[in-house]
């Protein structure tokens, strides 16, 4: 597509993020929030200069933050040469008007930077269609002056109404965008459904889980195959499916994209078909990053992204990944005050975790795994759990075919 004017694609840009503590969103929950945005902000190439937080019961409907904050931003953005200005929330179209109108410099929300990133990372035809969909999607009803410029590519001529503004001209534009989109998207939905059913009689396993959780690393470990995995957010966006043999049992891998808190809406719906591998998928391997400090929060949102794509309710391995990166903060032994999720140590945990599994499912058809893809801790242990999975969804499809294995 068209350079988005709200894109990071330059390298090192500086830019500032900004949050909020409300009623809904503490102060610990907003500083892992703006963190994660940090994070999302190397990922797309650029390089966090200040963070501004500010305490509102809800935010201005105007200008997102209050006046007197925003100048101080302003004064900021223009002492450090600061490129553009990032929210961690959602921002309408005309929020981000007065607000580029205060700060004079780009405006970016959280969604508009996993766009961008996603745009960025899509190799595939049919990720690449998702994600330009998904962008003209979210900017559709965002459209400021700065979209002016598609009506001058498109050479005008024809394309305009009488007395139509400039953005009712570029929204018509990119509607005709839209409906092209999605109409190469079933076309390739198309292909990707014939190739699916092609191998539909054999067992499907996914992998599952918060992005940089560790998905691609454990593919490899278990494929022997080699998935590009980097300590970067959604290092994987297209769906890599590889056969797997082990004690003589076939079976499919599949990785796909990962998960992350406030995923935009318009992207969960365009990447559906990528993560029909997920939604169709006979066992999900669900793994987690136990050194991430909000890994639980991690384990809700993906639960939730999991139930919105109709993909729960199956038989699960939850696997507790990156055990060597693991640390706590060991609690006095007189601090009577409740431990928080930094003092418990590796085996409180697991304990916890266990007996949670064994306490809502008797026949533990959903196990709990610790291990770590970087020194092979466990990983044999972990092949032994998927394979017996794998085996009880194998003779219950084909029980006749007991006595060939
Ligand atoms: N310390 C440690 N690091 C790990 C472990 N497993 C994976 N990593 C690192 O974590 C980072 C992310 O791993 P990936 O395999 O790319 O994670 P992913 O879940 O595929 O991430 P996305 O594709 O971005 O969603 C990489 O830098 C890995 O080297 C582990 O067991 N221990
Ligand atoms: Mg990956």
């Amino acid at each position: 597509m068209e350079k988005s004017p709200y894109s990071t694609h330059k390298q090192q840009e500086k830019v500032v993020l900004i949050g909020l503590i409300t009623k809904d969103q503490s102060e610990k929950e907003s500083k892992e929030y703006l963190e994660e945005l940090s994070f999302l902000a190397e990922t797309a190439g650029a390089v966090t200069v200040k963070t501004f937080v500010q305490k509102m019961s809800t935010p201005d409907s105007r200008t997102f933050i209050g006046s007197g904050k925003l100048n101080e931003v302003r004064d900021f953005v223009k002492e450090n040469k600061i490129n553009a200005v990032i929210f961690d929330d959602e921002l309408s179209g005309s929020q981000i008007k007065n607000i580029e109108k205060i700060l004079e410099c780009r405006i970016l929300d959280r969604n508009t930077l996993i766009l961008d990133i996603f745009a960025k990372r899509a190799r595939s035809a049919q990720a690449k269609t998702q994600v330009e969909l998904a962008q003209y999607q979210y900017l559709l009803p965002r459209l400021t002056r700065m979209w002016t410029h598609l009506e001058k590519q498109q050479g005008g001529i024809g394309m305009r109404g009488p007395g139509e503004t400039e953005i009712e001209t570029d929204k018509r534009i990119i509607k005709t965008k839209v409906s092209r989109l999605k109409e190469k998207l079933k076309e390739i939905e198309r292909q990707t459904a014939t190739q699916r059913k092609q191998r539909s009689d054999m067992i499907r396993v996914a992998l599952t889980g918060y992005t940089n959780a560790g998905k691609s690393t454990i593919m490899n470990l278990i494929s022997k195959s080699d998935v590009f995995a980097e300590n970067k957010l959604f290092a994987t966006l297209d769906t890599t499916v590889r056969k797997v043999v082990i004690d003589s049992i076939p079976f499919l891998l599949s990785d796909t994209v990962g998960f992350i808190r406030k995923l935009p809406h318009d992207l969960v719906e365009s990447f559906k078909s990528t993560l029909d591998e997920v939604r169709e998928a006979d066992i999900l391997i669900h793994i987690v990053d136990i050194s991430h400090p909000s890994f639980e929060d991690q384990i809700n949102v993906v639960n939730q992204t999991l139930v919105d794509i109709k993909a729960s309710d199956k038989p699960t391995i939850l696997v507790f990944n990156k055990i060597d990166a693991y640390s706590f903060i060991k609690q006095d032994e007189d601090d009577l005050s409740p431990k928080s999720d930094v003092n418990f140590s590796l085996e409180d945990l697991k304990k916890s975790w266990l007996n949670k599994s064994g306490a809502t499912n008797d026949r533990n058809d959903n196990p709990v795994i610790f291990v770590s893809a970087v020194t092979k801790e466990n990983v044999d242990e972990l092949k032994k759990v998927l394979i017996e999975k794998v085996k009880v969804v194998y003779f219950k499809r084909y029980p006749n075919n007991k006595q060939s294995y």
